[in-house]
């Protein structure tokens, strides 16, 4: 028979927590409630569920803060690593997070997301239930949302199995203010799971201001410290006492989970992939490449950190650099200083200038990713505006999961010198497509040197913003891709379905690439099958023959190094800015040290506009074909297709325009993409005013 996960006095007991906050709020809570503190994302304050978790002014997010923590806890304790599906040796020991973050949005904002027992994003069919959780006011309600939520948990089916469960929840948070009051709520919500009745010990690990990928790392590190330790614990013979036993275990977990475990390996990831550089300078063996090489470096990247906690996260990894080179031969190239607005590290390895850090301001305001990317000029924040000037330039956003390159080239002075003279400016910005395609491009060419092309099948996955010159670019270029709706969540998936190697991003720069298992073995077992073959045939060969053939294998060898140093780069959890910007910067280094404007130039976006209508009930709007088109409110698909044709009778392929329900906002997004500026402009117009026409 299948039984009930929660047991019924911890349900009853939960239940009664969140009347009691429900009581709370209509006391207190109600009075004060007003336009401000109402939720951004929701109209009559049911909290949807957005394209990121729950999204609202912190005020409102308390409650919820409390149900995700039992959530979570939930996941936690329910749910079980691959090792443990077929052992009924290993106790249940599976972990789940909470992010508590809003990423992009402004400081007043907060936001609560689930990380499962993967260090992925919770899944979609946990969605629904987990709304109904938070959103429930009556104990009746209550009951449904938690009788919900247990169908779509996996069943437990021996004995032993609930005999024994311990359920570890990871927090974490950004910088805000109302972060620290809000995890101390979820971590209640956690600790209302554990207890005798239920026969879970909840375990808190509290890893304070992080960004959110570090947050889903720990998450997928514990779980792969499990598999490991279980996995090499099979195989040993002789087995230890219980208690010594699972020491050893949380000893493991402890150290894989640890901030140090998560920078160490990006640092080291990166420096295996910048390695051969040295070596193919001294041999020039691309004449272009060599010649840029020698010339120069990287011009030092300047990194706007949204004033946010990517600042704090970056100073650490530089730090551990440093630690890195003090105990290597290179330390005399080094230099690091910092003041209250900026720290800079510049080594022969990477070159970083941090900017717009906690102290520097509100998280976001005038500055990040999603400013800079949107607005398309560079951060407007007092102190550091004109820094960025002339410089290679990068943005982060909030909780530091986005990122965007971009370069501001000034001209010559236009009008009268003087005061009043401005010069000339030119913004360019390398957006998520333009992440992807280096990324995929770099990748492919790798996996042709390394012999698996045929092996291992790459592609792009993006979304309907995915500039329409991108499209196209990677058309004319072979390189497969694979439209999503948007949200990372949908990309990662459709990345992940698609390909053995897919590469993500959304236009607003969250992404990453994705190694499946199985492509990571493939390349894991040709660089053993490689290595073992050249030493065999260096052994049989001539002694005239070794060197021609040395540099045959070598080319490969390197090729799979490289790859291998790529994964060890890339957080595996999900989009991750710090591991995307070494990514980047090992990528131009390998390059030959490849100019932003050479970069920038690989494709022309064309213009486009995106704007925001607010309407009553948005949730009207219904969309299909990867919300690129919308089938409901009946005619406006049709509306839209007679405004694209504009000023001429016949259909132009470089226009586009698609309206979307936004996921983490109470409004409509309308984006449109043509030619020329003028166009683009005209469309947009028209457009927005169908929005409000058949949406009111
Ligand atoms: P919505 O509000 O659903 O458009 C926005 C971004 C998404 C994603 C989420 C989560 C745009 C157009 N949309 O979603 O890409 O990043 O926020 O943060 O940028
Ligand atoms: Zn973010």
């Amino acid at each position: 028979m299948r039984t009930k996960r929660i047991d019924q006095d911890t349900r009853r007991h939960f239940i009664r927590l969140c009347l009691l906050s429900e009581e709370d709020k209509d006391l207190h809570g109600r009075k004060e409630e007003n336009e401000e503190t109402k939720c951004s994302s929701s109209s009559n304050n049911y909290v949807s569920y957005g394209t990121a978790g729950f999204r609202c002014h912190h005020a409102a997010l308390d409650v919820i803060a409390f149900r995700c923590g039992f959530i979570a806890s939930c996941v936690a304790a329910f749910s079980r690593t691959n090792a443990t599906n077929n052992s009924n040796d290993a106790p249940i020991f599976t972990a789940a997070g909470i992010c508590v973050t809003a990423s992009h949005n402004e400081a007043s904002d907060n936001g609560l997301k689930i990380v499962d027992g993967h260090g992925n994003v919770l899944g979609e069919a946990y969605e629904r239930a987990c709304e109904m959780i938070c959103n429930a006011k009556t104990e009746a309600q209550l009951e449904n949302a938690l009788d919900c939520f247990e169908e779509k948990l996996p069943f437990l089916e021996t004995s032993r199995e609930d005999a024994k469960k311990t359920a570890v929840v990871y927090f974490g948070r950004d910088t805000r203010e109302s972060g620290e009051r809000l995890v101390e709520k979820a971590k209640e919500g956690a600790r209302a799971l554990g207890g005798r009745s239920s026969g879970v010990a909840v375990k808190i690990c509290d890893r304070g201001v992080v960004t959110t990928p570090m947050l889903h790392y720990f998450v997928y590190a514990h779980g792969k410290a499990v598999e490991a330790f279980y996995e090499n614990n099979k195989q040993q013979e002789e087995k230890n006492d219980e208690d010594a036993t699972e020491r050893s275990l949380w000893e493991k977990i402890d150290a894989a989970t640890q901030e140090l475990a998560y920078f160490k390996r990006l640092a080291v990831g990166y420096l295996s992939l910048i390695e051969e550089d040295e070596e193919k300078k001294k041999k020039g063996k691309n004449v272009v490449e060599g010649l840029r090489a020698n010339a120069t470096t990287l011009p030092p990247l300047h990194i706007d950190c949204a004033n946010g906690v990517g600042f704090v996260a970056f100073e650490k990894l530089m730090a551990l650099f440093d630690v890195i080179r003090e105990n290597s031969s290179s330390s005399e190239n080094s230099r690091r200083s910092a003041t209250t607005t900026t720290t800079t590290t510049t080594t022969k390895e990477i070159a970083l200038v941090l900017k717009n850090g906690p102290n520097d301001g509100p998280v976001n305001l005038n500055c990040g990713s999603d400013f800079v990317q949107k607005n398309q000029r560079a951060p407007e924040t007092p102190s550091t505006r004109l820094s960025f000037v002339n410089q290679r330039c990068a943005s982060v956003d909030g909780d530091c999961d986005r990122l965007v390159y971009f370069s501001i080239e000034e001209g010559e002075e236009e009008g009268k010198e003087g005061e009043n003279s401005s010069k000339k400016q030119n913004f360019m910005l390398c957006d998520g497509d333009k992440l992807s395609i280096l990324i995929a491009f770099f990748l492919i060419e790798q996996l042709f040197l390394a012999g698996l092309a045929h092996k291992i099948s790459l592609g792009i996955a993006h979304t309907a913003y995915s500039n329409g010159a991108f499209t196209k670019f990677c058309e004319k270029n072979g390189v497969e891709t694979v439209c999503a709706k948007t949200g990372v969540k949908n990309v990662h998936k459709a990345a992940e379905e698609h390909f053995d190697i897919g590469v993500y991003f959304e236009s607003n720069g969250h992404g990453t690439a994705l190694f499946s298992d199985e492509a990571v073995k493939v390349i894991e077992k040709e660089l053993v099958d490689e290595l073992t073959r050249m030493s065999v045939e260096q052994h049989l060969r001539k002694e005239e023959e070794k060197h021609i053939q040395s540099v045959i294998l070598t080319t490969k060898l390197k090729a799979l190094l490289t790859l291998k140093a790529t994964i060890q780069t890339i957080n595996p959890a999900i989009g991750d800015a710090i591991s995307s910007v070494l990514l980047i910067e090992g990528i131009l280094r390998k390059k030959g040290n490849m100019p932003f404007q050479e970069w920038h130039a690989m494709y022309r976006d064309l213009p486009t506009k995106q704007t925001k209508v607010k309407v009553r009930d948005r949730t009207v709007i219904e969309c299909f074909d990867s919300e690129r088109k919308c089938l409901k409110p009946e005619g406006l698909q049709q509306r839209i297709d007679e405004i694209l044709l504009l000023d001429s009778c016949v259909k132009n392929n470089n226009r586009r325009a698609f309206v979307r329900p936004s996921g983490t906002e109470d409004i409509v997004r309308v984006y449109v993409e043509a030619s020329d500026a003028e166009t683009c402009e005209k469309i947009s117009t028209k457009v927005e005013e169908a929005v409000i026409e058949f949406c009111n």
